[in-house]
């Protein structure tokens, strides 16, 4: 879409500010949506939402305003900075919560919150504050009513369906690059008996369903940009019922890299402790008088049941053609797979490590 058409698309939202003439720019790095900043006074973010990923757009934008209305109503009471603490969708001009186009795309805009992304850490102890700042959001949620919630994708995190779902790409081998895949198809698959413990849990009671974000990678965190506190969570399009356990794997699974998840030199991608443990500390605090046993067990699990996970997923869009995530070049699906795959490798090495260190900080904050 030429950027002309994104004015008139603004001018379809119930603004504070004309846009005319303001820069309307890409930004970044979402592997879902597509993503600009407004650079009006004040600021907006305005997102095309993918609806090959989110077939149920009008679905999906009440889930939002229901959750992000909630969470500005429990920042109010603790007499928090609403503006800061969670973003609000900018209502169109005719009430609605997005705006649909001639060709059938769905728009929306949200409020700017004035703080960064970072792909990358740049010091272990982000990841104390992400978790505190995660413990808040999840807390605040704890309350809200999860039926009133619509199931955006379902069986987002159960593994052993995204297994299922990467046979179907072995199979099928729409895009032809089976051959140049085998070395890491078969080692997604030697993992196939141990994905799914987190899934089990669920059905035998011993792991909570809560509210979860689903999506807690390090870039939907924001941060100050001079103090680096962490803000807000941010990407609120996965909120569902869901497990703290897919949060907690999920956000070390980018937080506990030494390199970015598309770094090709796997020799620089290394799990790292530190990050590990500042995000342990930081849950448990939170956490500690509520986490069930299994699900306390279950920690270090998660984070290498999330990086497969994650790993299996962009090497099935790899096999189907790179139909799902965004990619910059070919080879940019597989990339990622092996990226992560190197990461569950080091995770899977050091499991009795990261267990008695689980313990151990759960004994010092319990
Ligand atoms: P995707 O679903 O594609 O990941 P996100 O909603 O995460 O899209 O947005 C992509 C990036 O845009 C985020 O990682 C963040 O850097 C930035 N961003 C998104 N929403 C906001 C916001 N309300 N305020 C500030 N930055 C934002
Ligand atoms: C996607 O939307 P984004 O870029 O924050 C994906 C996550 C993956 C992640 C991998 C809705 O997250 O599940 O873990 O890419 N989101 C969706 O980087 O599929
Ligand atoms: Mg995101």
């Amino acid at each position: 879409m030429r950027e002309q058409n994104l004015y008139d698309l603004l001018e379809k939202f119930d603004l504070k500010t004309d846009v005319a003439g303001v820069k309307i720019a890409p930004y970044g790095g979402g592997h879902i949506n597509s993503t600009f900043l407004v650079e009006s006074e004040p600021k907006y973010i305005l997102q095309k939402i993918n609806t090959h990923v989110f077939p149920n757009p009008v679905e999906l934008m009440r889930n939002i305003e229901l959750v992000t209305n909630h969470l500005a109503k429990k920042l109010e009471k603790n007499g928090e900075d609403v503006t800061r603490g969670t973003y609000r969708v900018v209502k169109a001009k005719d009430g609605k919560n997005f705006v649909e186009t001639e060709n059938g795309d769905f728009y929306r805009v949200i409020t700017f919150i004035d703080a960064i992304s970072h792909e990358n850490i740049e010091e272990p102890s982000e990841l104390y504050r992400a978790a505190k700042t995660y413990g808040k959001f999840q807390k605040m949620l704890a309350d809200f009513d999860a039926d009133e919630l619509f199931e955006v994708i379902p069986m987002f995190h159960h593994t052993p369906n995204r297994m299922k779902n990467l046979e179907k790409a072995i199979a099928e081998n729409k895009s032809g690059r089976l051959d140049a895949v085998k070395d890491d198809v078969e080692f997604a698959l030697s993992y196939k008996d141990r994905i799914s413990a987190v899934v089990d849990g669920i059905a035998d009671g011993s792991i909570p369903l809560r509210v979860t974000h689903n999506d807690t990678k390090l870039n939907n965190f924001l941060f100050d940009k001079e103090t680096d506190e962490c803000v807000c969570v941010i990407d609120l399009d996965t909120v569902m019922p869901g497990s703290l356990l897919y949060d907690y794997g999920d956000a070390l699974r980018v937080g506990a890299s030494s390199a970015a998840e598309d770094e090709t030199d796997l020799e620089k991608v290394n799990f790292c402790i530190e990050p590990f443990e500042q995000f342990t500390r930081g849950l448990l605090e939170s956490f500690a008088h509520e986490i069930t046993e299994r699900e306390r067990a279950l920690l270090p699990y998660s984070q290498l049941l999330m990086t497969f996970e994650v790993g299996i997923r962009f090497l099935t869009d790899y096999l189907d053609g790179d139909v799902y995530f965004k990619t910059a070049y070919p080879e940019h699906n597989i990339d990622r797979a092996r990226n992560q795959f190197k990461l569950v490798r080091d995770i899977d090495a050091r499991m009795d490590e990261l267990n008695a260190l689980v313990d151990k900080i759960y004994n010092e904050v319990k």
